[in-house]
């Protein structure tokens, strides 16, 4: 059985849907402290799982005897900003607390999301290396790069087949997301399309590493389909996806909705936080280890984007 925690999620809720359309709806078991969405409930099982709960965990992984485990619950850059000691208990904790149960489990292997946001202001800007200085100033960001050397550890100490990639802020029109600082790049193609404008909470000229949402989950599964004698990284994979600006991405948008108006927000909060972030990626790790290879690049996902939320907003 594949248990995916925090399957309510942005990442969460694709993975589950994908999993399952490979392994068998009964094979994938969607687990989230919060009641599934109709698409999750009716499509397989769900457990109510608590991260923080050791023996709610305990009772899900002796019922289910997991083979993989992918442990998507976390807080996000933004709402980790304003719960601070709540992110770095639900993203630290949560992580070892999983981790733990795949060592007494015998999990064969485990998935962790890590993120660009390990990135801080002293890393190179501009194709930021898998190696270089790490000085996150986000409770997320630097509980991700806790939870990457606790991953790399547990390989190491415990032989947990433990996999991870640093995703770029993820865009997908299947689930919102979760209170992040790359939500301005989900949230501009629905009010394109319902209201015709919208108002970035993020400066024109904002450039952040992107990736489409069916990149990203490909990825996931390619990298957790690799043979393990092929990773060389145990902390987490960096993933480039593609790099653009809000201005960018509305002139995209615009290709398709010529009448589209964008305005921008300023003193947001989460500007703060998109500055201490690179700018664009090097994953030629992730190339050279386990053959990456992107597929969507702006216009292609700018386009799938808006058919697909189209016909669901009944355009
Ligand atoms: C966030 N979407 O904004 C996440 C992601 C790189 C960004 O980690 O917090």
């Amino acid at each position: 059985k594949i248990l995916v925690i925090g399957a309510n999620g942005q990442i969460g809720t694709e993975l589950v849907t994908a999993l399952r359309a490979v392994h068998g709806a009964a094979q994938v078991i969607a687990c989230d402290i919060n009641d599934p969405g109709y698409a999750i409930r009716h499509s397989g099982p769900f457990e109510f799982s608590n991260v923080l709960d050791k023996e709610n965990l305990h009772h899900i992984f002796d019922k289910h005897q997991p083979t993989q485990v992918y442990l998507l619950a976390a807080m996000l850059s933004a709402t980790g900003e304003q719960k601070p000691k709540l992110a770095w208990d639900l993203n630290m904790t949560g992580l070892l607390n999983i981790l733990d149960y795949a060592v007494e489990f015998k999990v064969g292997k485990v998935f962790w999301p890590s993120s660009i946001a390990v990135f801080g202001t002293h890393s190179p800007q501009y194709h930021t290396p898998q190696y270089c200085v790490m000085d996150p100033n986000t409770v997320y960001g630097f509980s991700k790069l806790a939870g990457e050397r606790w991953c790399e550890y547990y390989h190491n100490k415990y032989g947990v087949d433990v996999r991870s990639i640093r995703y770029p802020g993820l865009i997908g029109w299947r689930a919102s997301p979760g209170g992040g600082t790359t939500d301005y790049a989900v949230h501009i193609f629905h009010e394109a399309i319902k209201k015709g404008s919208y108002q970035s909470f993020l400066s024109a000229d904002t450039e952040l590493p992107m990736m489409y949402m069916d990149d990203a989950i490909r990825a996931t599964l390619e990298l957790m389909d690799a043979p393990a004698e092929k990773l060389t990284i145990r902390s987490s994979y960096n993933l480039a996806g593609i790099s653009f600006t809000p201005r960018t991405l509305a002139e995209e948008i615009k290709k398709h909705l010529p009448g589209f108006e964008m305005s921008y927000a300023d003193n947001d909060p989460r500007q703060a936080i998109a500055d201490s972030w690179p700018k664009s990626i090097d994953d030629s790790y992730s190339a050279k280890d386990w053959g990456w290879k992107i597929e969507f690049d702006l216009p292609r996902m700018t386009e799938d984007m808006l058919s697909n939320l189209k016909r669901v907003y009944g355009g």
